[in-house]
């Protein structure tokens, strides 16, 4: 559970484990969700947990070993860690705005945009991915119930990159072979 106060967010959940590139599971083609039930919010929750935690933009189910069509974002959140004598840490975010996604389609990619993109699933490395400018994307929500969104800029970019990993495709995917080389050898 979640204490929300003054738009500030405790973070309560439990952390998943994030699959790295070039693990199997990140290359398989995910299956649509079909039961909007307990278990599915529980899951979603725990995604938006482990991204506020690690910390992230956006993760996608494959990425923590998932093969469903379903990722978590928020671009516009910041973040404070408390640390204690003990070690234990406590993070409080602000500006919080979650967004899930489930079975998203997209019905309109328009333009072009280049950006320096990142991955929790291949830490460390940032390059640059050139996508559609503007997207207009269909998604359920953990009821089940339909609603689309329009982006551009980096929520655009967010979600393409996040809809890939339901496709089984890393950003990585999407740059030259030559400094794709040079990551696998590192
Ligand atoms: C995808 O990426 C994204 O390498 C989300 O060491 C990236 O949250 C969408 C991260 C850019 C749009 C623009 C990456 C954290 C987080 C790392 C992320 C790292 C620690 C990446
Ligand atoms: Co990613």
């Amino acid at each position: 559970m979640s204490t929300i106060e003054q738009n500030k967010f405790n973070l309560e959940g439990e952390l998943l484990k994030i699959h790295t590139y070039p693990s199997a599971i990140l290359k398989k083609v995910a299956e649509p969700v079909t039961e909007f039930d307990a278990a599915l919010k529980e899951l979603c929750q725990n995604m938006l947990f482990t991204m506020y935690k690690a910390p992230g933009i956006g993760l996608a189910a494959p990425q923590i070993g998932v093969s469903k069509r379903i990722f978590v974002m928020d671009i516009d959140y910041k973040r404070d860690v408390e640390e204690f004598p003990d070690g234990r840490e406590e993070y409080t975010l602000s500006n919080f705005n979650p967004r899930i996604l489930i079975n998203p389609k997209f019905i309109r990619k328009e333009g072009q945009q280049v950006y320096e993109e990142g991955c929790l699933s291949v830490p460390g490395m940032y390059e640059e991915v050139t996508r559609a400018a503007e997207v207009t994307v269909e998604f359920q929500d953990t009821d089940g119930h339909f609603h689309t969104l329009e982006a551009e800029g980096l929520l655009a970019v967010c979600l393409q990159h996040e809809n890939d990993h339901l496709d089984g495709i890393v950003f990585i995917d999407r740059i030259s072979f030559v400094k794709r080389n040079l990551i696998q050898k590192n």
